[in-house]
């Protein structure tokens, strides 16, 4: 058994760069097991039969969801970036944002690239462009919503942000957002500078070529 948490993750994937982005915050040392061949999915299906990443490993606790690994490591393994606010209303708030990057944002990402990688018979265009008007939805209450400056909650950065970074990194990839949008393209150019992110996004960048709608020269 690993001394140190272990997580299951793939550099590439979005759900992964939260936790990433949320170990690197607070300098939380573990080990960085790749779900890559046949053995790494069928562990990760014996660790959390739903067969998603990322999965972390902790002695012999087991804790799946990016959103809940989050959770248990302010708890367990908590750092001076305070991920989730002590002050309860804001912890309530941070939850709450987390949740709208991840249903409004993410989501429809992947509902756009995830028809990408279906063979042409069975893509869905009906659904990208729902996925789309929903992804233009979620870009004006974050333009509306988002301080000018800092991050979603304001001057600390907390889970929101390691939920916005991966949504708002691919989602503008996918669709991006536009110019009169300024404010939430702002707070995106504020998320990549942030050295954790910048830390997940140049991890990423070997894996390029696998983004299914072609990788933007940018970023
Ligand atoms: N709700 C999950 C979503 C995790 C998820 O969708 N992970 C993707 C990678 S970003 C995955 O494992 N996909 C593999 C598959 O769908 O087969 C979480 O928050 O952790």
């Amino acid at each position: 058994m690993s001394p140190l948490p272990v997580v299951h993750a793939h550099p590439f994937s979005s759900y992964c760069w939260k936790v990433l982005i949320a170990l690197y915050e607070n300098g939380t040392p573990f080990e960085f097991k790749p779900v890559e061949g046949e053995a790494d999915w069928a562990e990760l299906e014996r660790l959390w039969p739903m067969k998603l990443m990322p999965v972390l490993v902790d002695g012999d606790r087991t804790v799946a969801e990016a959103s809940i690994i989050i959770e248990y490591l302010a708890m367990v393994h908590s750092g001076p970036v305070e991920l989730i606010p002590s002050d309860p209303d804001a912890a309530l708030h941070a939850r709450f944002l987390d949740r709208v990057f991840d249903n409004y944002v993410m989501t429809p990402m992947n509902r756009i690239v995830g028809n990408q990688l279906r063979p042409e018979a069975d893509r869905d265009p009906f659904g990208v462009t729902e996925a789309r008007a929903k992804l233009d939805r979620a870009y004006r209450w974050i333009e509306d919503t988002i301080p000018a400056d800092g991050w979603a909650m304001g001057e600390e950065f907390t889970l929101a942000d390691c939920a916005a970074a991966p949504a708002l990194f691919y989602a503008d990839w996918a669709h991006p957002i536009p110019e009169d949008r300024p404010n939430a393209r702002a707070y995106r150019a504020r998320l990549l500078a942030r050295p954790s992110v910048a830390r997940a996004v140049d991890e990423a960048r070997p894996y390029r070529k696998y983004f299914p709608l072609g990788a933007p020269d940018r970023d």
